[in-house]
């Protein structure tokens, strides 16, 4: 059986205010992105994932949407967005959309029509007398008070993202429309924000006391979800040739098959968390020390979980999360451990996404003034810390590694002032690394971080055994090898890598003595049976 498009293709997510500016404001917009299709055409990528570009307020940077059907002026027009949809369809690529539909911004006509109590959407959002004790996600309570109404509205992201109520059924039936609205246009799919926490308990029940996220047992995967999903699956994406990936936080396996398991395919893959848990406990910003052995847990425990029951993604990036490489890698093997981690999750079974700027190994900013920094949630964080007695210095720290903002500063395209991302100021500062890191070196550069990310897209298209075969854990508990087995008809993948900065001898490696690796990232080393730091070698065996 062919497998889907989306099973083959890997997918490439663009931040859009910083990946590309092309009328000197400081902010990446659509025409800079269509300047880049050469770029996206030459790393090999198929799909393109648009962060949020609908009409929005910016409190969450197009997370809080005002317009569904429009673009931002800072972005383009619908025309360009249609110029771009065509271009990359003529390259080749397809291209899918952010879905928000968890909220939408208080500036949205419906959100403004509740407030004042218009029959129709009266019931769109989530009204209570009297608050319960909900938190945020950003940080402090998940109510506000709102003067015309005279009424508490639930948020679970900031006060300007008020949650739509999914048991309206107007609501569910907007939601289809705005689906079908860009389908029709010939966009390929949707990534779809926070989809598991859309259906929320009858009545807000109070919730069980908890350090973070209190009232999550009243939101999480609620059952009504897949009645809500069912429907927008049967009369909406199963009539197109179209793609959902569902971004689900705080998901088991388990969990996620009851939304993308081959017979319920409500969605078609979903972006669980637990691997990006390796360096903290539950939230993020209770860091703890990372540990390779945290982060092959449970990449390990999807890949054996979701085998051939449903389909996983594979990621270590996106614009919530701090670059990989300053996470997971070490900065005297950095070539190394940005490739070794490729290779980790990349020959795994799934759909690869990039985030802009990973393909070039880009790493955290991590600016030391609170006023460099423009995200929400890390100045919502900053606020909270510090009322519960954290010193400043200790806020800043876990900022410095864990804001949001290290993944959206501007895509580093060359030496020249701000990276090439734009000729005036940048509206979050580019990091100083640029000169060092950027899309023009890393080209001219034969063994560059982007030639590996290269590479291994081009083999990923030449064999099926990446992308089909089965996945199988080999000296699992091994603290610094990592090593699986891909199995696909007659043909053996094999994936090993040394996970630390120690050289690492393990009888594993001797087996492949005299074989031509597949793929390697020590360029021109000789096999001598021990690992360097951060070695990683692919290698292709027939029966
Ligand atoms: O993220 C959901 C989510 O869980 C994040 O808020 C997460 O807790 C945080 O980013 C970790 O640092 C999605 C979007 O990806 C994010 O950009 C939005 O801010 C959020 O939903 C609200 O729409
Ligand atoms: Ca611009």
């Amino acid at each position: 059986m062919k497998s889907p498009w989306y099973h083959e293709r890997i997918v490439y997510q663009i931040y859009p205010r910083s990946f590309q500016d092309s009328n000197a404001d400081g902010i990446g917009d659509i025409r800079g992105i269509i300047n880049r299709i050469p770029y996206l055409i030459s790393l090999g990528i198929g799909i393109v994932w648009l962060s949020p570009i609908y009409v929005s307020p910016n409190d969450d940077n197009g997370y809080d949407i005002a317009d569904y059907r429009n673009i931002q002026k800072e972005f383009g027009t619908l025309d360009d967005f249609k110029e771009l949809l065509a271009k990359l369809h003529q390259s080749g690529i397809k291209l899918i959309m952010d879905l928000v539909v968890n909220h939408t911004s208080d500036e949205h006509p419906w959100f403004k029509a509740s407030a004042e109590g218009d029959p129709k959407y009266k019931d769109y959002y989530h009204w209570q007398k009297t608050k319960n004790n909900w938190s945020s996600f950003f940080g402090g309570e998940a109510w506000t008070y709102h003067p015309k109404r005279k009424e508490y509205y639930l948020h679970l992201f900031s006060k300007k993202q008020p949650d739509l109520n999914w048991d309206n059924n107007e609501v569910r039936e907007e939601v289809g429309a705005i689906c079908r609205y860009w389908l029709d246009m010939g966009v390929d799919g949707f990534r779809a924000d926070v989809i598991n926490i859309i259906a929320k308990a009858d009545n807000l029940p109070k919730a069980k006391p908890q350090i973070a996220l209190s009232g999550r047992e009243h939101y999480l995967n609620n059952p009504k979800i897949h009645r809500y999903l069912g429907e927008l699956r049967d009369e909406v994406f199963s009539k197109y040739d179209c793609f959902t990936v569902g971004e689900t936080v705080l998901i088991t396996p388990k969990q996620a098959l009851s939304y993308i398991d081959k017979d319920i395919r409500e969605l078609d893959m979903v972006f669980q968390f637990d691997h990006m848990g390796a360096d903290n406990y539950f939230v993020k910003w209770f860091m703890k020390k990372f540990r390779p052995i945290n982060l092959k847990k449970p990449l390990s425990k999807w890949q054996n979980a979701i085998g051939d029951r449903g389909w996983n993604t594979l990621y270590l990036e996106n614009h919530d999360q701090p670059r990989s490489v300053s996470r997971f890698g070490h900065p005297d093997y950095y070539e190394q451990s940005a490739t070794m981690l490729a290779t980790m999750i990349y020959f795994q079974k799934g759909t690869p996404f990039i985030y802009q700027g990973q393909e070039i190994g880009m790493l955290n900013a991590s600016f030391g003034n609170l006023d460099d920094y423009e995200d929400i949630e890390t100045h919502n964080i900053y606020k909270t810390g510090r009322k519960l007695g954290m010193s400043h210095k200790r806020m800043m720290k876990k900022i410095m590694m864990m804001s949001r903002d290290n993944a959206r500063t501007p895509m580093q395209w060359d030496d020249s002032v701000n990276a090439g991302f734009t000729s005036s100021e940048p509206w979050l500062k580019v990091n100083p690394n640029y000169k060092t890191i950027n899309v023009l070196k890393n080209q001219t550069q034969t063994n560059s971080i982007l030639a590996y990310y290269r590479k291994i897209i081009a083999l990923r298209k030449e064999h099926e055994i990446i992308i089909n075969g089965d996945y199988e854990d080999l000296y699992f508990k091994h603290k610094r090898l990592y090593a699986y087995r891909r199995t696909f008809k007659d043909e053996q993948l094999y994936v090993i890598m040394n996970f630390s900065s120690k050289p690492l001898r393990h009888s594993l490696v001797d087996e492949f003595k005299g074989l031509e690796p597949l793929l390697h990232n020590y360029p021109g080393k000789v096999f001598d049976g021990i690992l360097s730091p951060y070695e990683a070698l692919v290698y292709l065996v027939k029966k």
